[in-house]
């Protein structure tokens, strides 16, 4: 099999994983809202690595949708310094975790959830893509998504169905039900996506004349651009950072130069003040590439008609397959990336 080959057509067939995932949440929305319609202190996304980006990016959506305080904290912090994000006190309301994982058997994800229970924090909801793993078996409510399963370790299609379950899910707890039923366009509007800018993908993946990448995003964006740039990094060995849009100023943008690619993840509430920030790096001599719902300056448009709250998985395919590109016309192999494996499983802990 060509290097590559798992990782590209896990990429281009990832909407059918949105669509499982729409009808799983569709089969537990009866337990699923009994869940989040409770009165909870707060409620905390956890998860390792591309699934801990997820977490910030589901836990500031959900808070959006809900008008309620959700937060993200790495696994492994959940587990060690516990104290910095959970309430001493044990009279407060409970907590709701929600802990993601591709694997259900990260060891920091699992023994952070084990410790959460043993303590009676609360209720904990898995998303992740496997059954029969310690997560799903210790979680009150599981969503799974088997359709993610990937053979490739960097996360892709798996990540975008938990995603979109997340969406789903902060959808269904501020019972905003029209933008809830409208998730059911996603899929085909992946499909568009991706046949239509997967050129453009491969001619910025193919030029090795660009030698670093940063990946802007705020507000409900900011968690997918800190995946972005993980893809990138862990396919294709390049130095790339992930910034909110107006933090890009106060220092990062003096590493611009003609080598440059700064993606913008841009809003729409936000894009005046999200563009002029990719202006001015064009302007220090960077290449930009701008993804938008629908603006004019962007060379990556989804055109869904959905509401901002419902899209975000939109602007993970073409950087998904611009990583990819990049990766196989560095002579790497994307289904392998250096020093990494699929799960980190640890006796020490
Ligand atoms: C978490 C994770 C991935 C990373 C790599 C190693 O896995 O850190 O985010 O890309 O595959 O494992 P999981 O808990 O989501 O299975």
């Amino acid at each position: 099999m060509q290097p590559g080959y798992q990782t590209h057509q896990e990429i281009l067939t990832q909407p059918e994983a949105w669509q499982q995932a729409l009808d799983i949440l569709e089969g537990n929305r009866r337990d699923l809202t009994s869940l989040l319609l409770s009165n909870y202190d707060q409620v905390l996304f956890t998860g390792c690595g591309s699934t801990y980006y997820l977490s910030l990016a589901a836990a500031a959506l959900y808070q959006v949708c809900t008008g309620q305080i959700a937060r993200a904290i790495p696994a492994g912090e959940l587990l060690l310094n516990k104290n910095t994000i959970l309430s001493r006190s044990s009279d407060k309301k409970p907590t709701l975790l929600i802990a993601i994982s591709r694997s259900g058997s990260t060891t920091e994800t699992v023994r952070a959830v084990e410790q959460f229970k043993a303590e009676n924090r609360g209720p904990v909801i898995a998303i992740t893509n496997y059954d029969h793993r310690p997560l799903p078996q210790m979680a009150d409510l599981s969503l799974i998504i088997d359709k993610g399963q990937e053979a490739s370790v960097a996360q892709t299609r798996s990540f975008a169905s938990m995603y979109v379950t997340a969406t789903g899910l902060s959808l269904l707890a501020g019972n905003l039900e029209k933008e809830h039923q409208s998730l059911r366009r996603l899929p085909e509007v992946g499909y568009q996506i991706i046949s239509r800018y997967a050129p453009l993908a491969k001619e910025i993946g193919e030029n090795l004349e660009l030698d670093r990448f940063y990946f802007l995003g705020s507000g409900i964006r900011y968690g997918l651009a800190c995946e972005a740039n993980l893809k990138m990094k862990e396919m294709t060995l390049t130095h790339s950072e992930p910034f909110h849009f107006l933090e890009f100023r106060h220092g990062p943008m003096s590493m611009v130069n003609p080598q440059t690619v700064i993606v913008g993840l841009v809003s729409e509430a936000n894009a005046h003040h999200e563009s002029a920030v990719l202006h001015e790096m064009r302007a220090l001599g960077g290449r930009t590439l701008m993804l938008a719902e629908s603006h004019p300056e962007a060379e990556i448009q989804f055109n869904s008609g959905l509401s901002e709250l419902t899209y975000g998985v939109l602007y993970l395919p073409v950087l998904q397959l611009t990583a990819y590109y990049r990766s196989i016309a560095k002579g790497l192999n994307p289904d392998r990336p250096n020093n990494l494996s699929a799960v980190v499983e640890l006796e020490s802990l």
